[in-house]
């Protein structure tokens, strides 16, 4: 069975693939017509509320075929920083693109506090089931740039479960057995194994 991930951050699909090819599913980026569909994000403080949202509208977008013979997946996440009130959260696409790492470094300067959590909120539809997971990677806010693999913020963020090193300076595999998407897609791939739990 396929797992179709609505997402237009290819970067959360080789995630998500890594872990579920596990179980025997291929994780692949739900497109229409060869491109990524038009897909609105809610103004909302929740990463919960965004993601039942997307399912929402992937299930408006999907064929009947095409989710009963595939599994539908989306994600919300983002970074939570402590001493900012938890910003820029559920703004963190936004920002990232805009003001970047650089300008997050910039905005923490004067904080001794650089505690910061990334939560990822994954919700997975098969077989007119729902299967929800949240997922959560603390941390720390680095006070350089460091490492150039993953993707947003990865290279400002030292995961407390890790060595020192920036999700950026981490392997894929590494970064993933840390991460808020690994934990999130580690819990459903429990949850479709026991499904009678
Ligand atoms: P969708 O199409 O799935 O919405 P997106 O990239 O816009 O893709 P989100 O709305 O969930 O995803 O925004 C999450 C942002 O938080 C993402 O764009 C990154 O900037 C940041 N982020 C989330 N997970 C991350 C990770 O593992 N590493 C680095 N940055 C991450």
């Amino acid at each position: 069975m396929k797992v179709l991930f609505l997402t237009g951050n290819k970067n959360k699909v080789v995630e998500a693939n890594q872990i579920l090819s596990n179980l025997g599913y291929e994780v692949e980026q739900f497109l229409v017509d060869g491109l990524t569909p038009e897909f609105i994000e809610p103004q909302s403080s929740s990463i919960a509320d965004v993601s039942e949202f997307k399912i929402q509208q992937a299930l408006e977008l999907i064929s009947e075929t095409e989710s009963s013979n595939n599994a539908l997946l989306v994600e919300d996440s983002g970074l939570f920083i402590e001493s900012l009130n938890d910003f820029p959260g559920v703004y963190s696409s936004y920002i990232s693109k805009t003001i970047g790492n650089e300008g997050i470094l910039n905005l923490l300067v004067d904080k001794s506090n650089r505690n910061a959590e990334f939560r990822a909120y994954s919700i997975l539809y098969k077989n007119g089931k729902y299967f929800r997971a949240l997922g959560i990677s603390s941390g720390k806010i680095s006070t350089q740039i460091k490492g150039s693999n993953g993707f947003g913020f990865d290279p400002i963020f030292i995961p407390e479960s890790g060595d020192g090193r920036t999700f950026g300076e981490m392997t894929d595999h590494e970064k993933s057995s840390k991460s808020h998407r690994g934990e999130s897609l580690r819990i459903l791939y429990d949850e479709l194994s026991h499904p009678s739990k």
